[in-house]
């Protein structure tokens, strides 16, 4: 084994045992890395001396930075991290903010002093981020100051953490000012080493801390930024998931980094503020979830966003509707992905040639996936069961018996249910839990509701199953009506009829529910689980009554 340069040796103890993890695949040319390597020097230093040191790096409303400006911030940061707050390599550090040029630079400081970056979705509150800084002994934090409030809070909570400083009010400012700060010299680190801590969104029981090495950061980009994605030093990125999500900073900061590209962050980025942004930076590079391509759709009127080339949707199925529909107003294929925290970034997605519209898309080369039954087994081509994949990242949870529920056999199990048809694409059917059972025919709520999602009265929707004592369960779905509709009878009986005539009539939503808004996690996910608790507790009062 490599000598790891940690000397906080937490990371690695915590490491899942060898038998759980899962198997690691290097076969492409470009995922031959060496034994030692630090991933800032790889995607900031190399840059830099590349040719890219005046070009723009991070533009955002407020400031720009060029390659440069910003591996100065970042020197001047480890420095900090380093000299007055007493970092030594393997030590966590917590990071919270909005998606800005210092939660960038930041990353990177603790990146090349060796440090392991445990980034924090900014609307945590302080009991959530406590249970970060115990599960992952974190003794540093460095946190905006706008965010003061709720890490003020957390403090009293998290008797590991020992040291804190804010930037945006003097603090770290001042201390990154300090002479000889302008340089700093990486720390050595192996290419194994653990670098990342990314907590899941937990949308069961605790958020999942997984780690991730130096070396996965450039894995991502060589798989699907190289051959999926294929940006260049041109383009301009932009998009709305936090850094904290993987998806985010894969999307908005590894990718364009590696290949010295520009991107641009906005600290508030609903679909009416990226569709400003897009026009007002020409921006090329687009990444989103399929909510916001849908939202920024029914905006375009009067619009210039001529600019985008690409546009990337991860994170929840992307409709063939809004595929379509995008298609038709941009021009574009949207570029369908599944990634995962745990695989850290997109594993299945094809290139725009050969891209198949309704579908993720094939393996990501570098990565492979199949579908099995439930012993393991591989299953037909056109037979819906597990996804399974595995390639040069994966799952390595800190400290966490769920381990042996994701690594099965040295493959990745997501989670979700998968069918690959004959010519090799993959079909994303629902999260396995997410699969509704009503007389004895399995049901893909994700399905139904890309159904509802192409009638024009539906803004949003999430079709889930309802316990019921005849059927064990009906397909139930909660609707957003757009402005103009009424959520009557009527209306019910219309969408009910649509949907028959749509997809096999077994399939329709026996209940419907309006609402105002669904349930969404931090990373913009619709959270079907309460969709159940709700479609469960409205069933009981009704047998009860
Ligand atoms: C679901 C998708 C259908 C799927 C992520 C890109 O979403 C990301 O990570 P999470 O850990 O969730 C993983 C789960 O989300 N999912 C993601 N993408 C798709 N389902 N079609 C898709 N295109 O259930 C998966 O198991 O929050 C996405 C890059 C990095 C990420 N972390």
């Amino acid at each position: 084994m490599i000598a790891s340069a940690h000397i906080d040796t937490f990371a690695r103890d915590n490491l899942p045992p060898r038998e759980l993890q899962p198997e690691f695949v290097f076969e492409l040319p470009e995922l031959q890395y060496p034994a030692r390597l630090n991933a800032c020097v790889e995607l900031l230093d190399r840059a830099v001396e590349n040719g890219f040191r005046n070009k723009p790096c991070i533009v955002t409303p407020t400031e720009t930075l060029s390659y440069a400006e910003l591996q100065e911030r970042v020197n001047r940061i480890a420095n900090v991290l380093v000299n007055d707050l007493g970092l030594v390599p393997g030590n966590r550090v917590l990071l919270r903010s909005a998606n800005n040029a210092m939660m960038v630079a930041s990353y990177f400081a603790v990146l090349k002093a060796g440090g392991i970056v445990v980034a924090t979705m900014p609307l945590l509150r302080a009991k959530e981020i406590s249970y970060a800084i115990q599960k992952a002994k974190i003794k540093f934090a460095l946190c905006d100051a706008r965010l003061e409030d709720e890490m003020e809070k957390a403090k009293p909570l998290s008797p590991d953490l020992k040291k804190l400083a804010y930037w945006g009010k003097g603090g770290l400012e001042t201390l990154m000012a300090q002479e000889g700060y302008e340089n700093f010299a990486a720390c050595n680190t192996a290419a194994d080493d653990v670098c990342l801590i990314a907590f899941t969104s937990g949308t069961t029981g605790q958020p999942k801390g997984t780690m991730h090495f130096h070396r996965d950061l450039l894995a991502v980009c060589d798989t699907y930024g190289k051959n999926v994605l294929r940006a260049n030093a041109n383009d301009r990125f932009i998009g709305s998931p936090p850094l904290a999500f993987t998806f985010g900073v894969g999307g908005l900061v590894f990718f364009p980094m590696r290949v010295g590209a520009s991107t641009v962050l906005l600290e508030k980025s609903t679909p009416d503020d990226l569709l400003s942004a897009i026009e007002r930076h020409r921006a090329t590079v687009c990444f989103t979830a399929p909510t916001a391509y849908r939202a920024i759709l029914g905006k375009l009127e009067g619009r210039d966003i001529s600019s985008l080339r690409k546009c990337v949707s991860a994170g929840e199925a992307l409709p063939k509707a809004t595929w379509e529909a995008w298609q038709q107003a941009t021009g574009i294929k949207i570029l369908d992905g599944i990634g995962s925290t745990e695989m850290l970034h997109i594993f299945i997605g094809s290139p725009e040639e050969s891209l198949c519209a309704g579908a993720t898309g094939k393996p990501v080369p570098g990565y492979q996936a199949k579908i099995i039954d439930e012993n393991g087994n591989a299953l037909p081509p056109n037979t819906p069961g597990r996804l399974a994949v595995r390639g040069p990242t994966g799952c390595r949870y800190l400290a966490d018996e769920r381990q042996k529920k994701y690594v099965e056999d040295g493959w990745n199990i997501t989670g979700d249910t998968y069918l690959c048809d004959k010519d090799g694409y993959f079909w994303y059917q629902a999260r396995s839990d997410d699969m509704i059972i009503s007389a004895g025919y399995n049901i893909a709520g994700p399905e139904v509701e890309s159904v509802l999602l192409s009638h024009p009265a539906v803004a949003e929707c999430g079709v889930v199953g309802a316990p019921c004592p005849e059927r064990g369960q009906i397909v139930k779905a909660f609707v957003v009506l757009r402005g103009g509709f009424t959520g009557d009878a009527a209306m019910t009986k219309i969408l009910q009829e649509f949907v028959k005539a749509e997809v096999a009539p077994y399939k329709y939503p026996r209940a419907v529910e309006y609402v105002t808004s669904l349930p969404k996690t931090d990373t913009g996910k619709l959270q079907r689980f309460r969709l159940r608790e709700a479609a469960s507790a409205s069933a009981n009062t009704k047998l009860a009554s």
